[in-house]
């Protein structure tokens, strides 16, 4: 049976779960990834091209997907302070397998911080070694109006996505084009200072890395 978020995109594979986290879920989730953020500090990375992202990024687990003019990849330290990323918080490895189901854990998040202006133009996940597991998408503070569409090309739909939602890229809409279009400023006071945190759990070594 289709899921009511593959029905609205059309995409088979793209799940959706709205409010999956309860407000005092937002806290707990949100308190683990200040600690992150303290250890390993949110960073403008650039596009291959020279070009400034409109989001400053950091990660936690093993590996930590980072941007330079070197091109797109994935590395065990933080590009600034050469540290390696801090451990992935123990409620986004629950949250991982809880709504995943997968047996291995995830060994990349990446955390994305929107303010004001900043957006994410539409992509492709495919930095990744094994493209068969899934990519989860957590959503904290300010809503985000979220596209997505068919990884090859057509028609893209959009998508509120609001603090405490989750999303995935699974299956045959794993390499789904998406991006994020805006955030409506104001719309949550979730994050200290204001904003959207997004955080997304992947597998990035076709192996164990630890
Ligand atoms: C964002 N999300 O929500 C950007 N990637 O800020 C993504 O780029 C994304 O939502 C892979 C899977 C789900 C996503
Ligand atoms: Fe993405």
């Amino acid at each position: 049976m289709e899921t009511s978020a593959e029905l609205e995109t059309g995409l088979e594979g793209f799940r959706y779960w709205p409010g999956a986290l309860a407000p005092s879920d937002q806290t707990g989730l949100l308190d683990q990834v200040l600690a992150v953020v303290a250890q390993a500090p949110f960073y403008r990375p650039e596009t291959p091209g020279g070009r400034p992202f409109s989001v400053v990024m950091t990660n936690c687990g093993p590996l930590g997907w980072v941007s330079d003019r070197g091109g797109y990849r994935y590395q065990p330290h933080h590009p600034v302070t050469g540290l390696p990323w801090p451990a992935m918080p123990a409620r986004l490895l629950a949250l991982w397998s809880g709504l995943t189901g997968e047996a291995e854990p995830p060994d990349a998040c990446l955390v994305n911080l929107y303010r004001g202006a900043a957006r994410m133009g539409l992509h492709q996940d495919r930095d990744e070694a094994d493209l068969t597991a899934p990519v989860l998408s957590v959503s904290l503070g300010e809503t985000a109006v979220f596209r997505i569409g068919p990884a090859g090309g057509g028609p893209t739909r959009s998508l509120r996505l609001a603090s405490g939602d989750v999303c995935a890229l699974t299956g045959p809409a794993r390499l789904a084009r998406h991006g994020i279009d805006r955030v409506i400023v104001g719309s949550s006071q979730l994050v200290p200072g204001g904003g959207r945190l997004n955080l997304t759990l992947r597998r990035a070594a076709g192996f164990r890395v630890s």
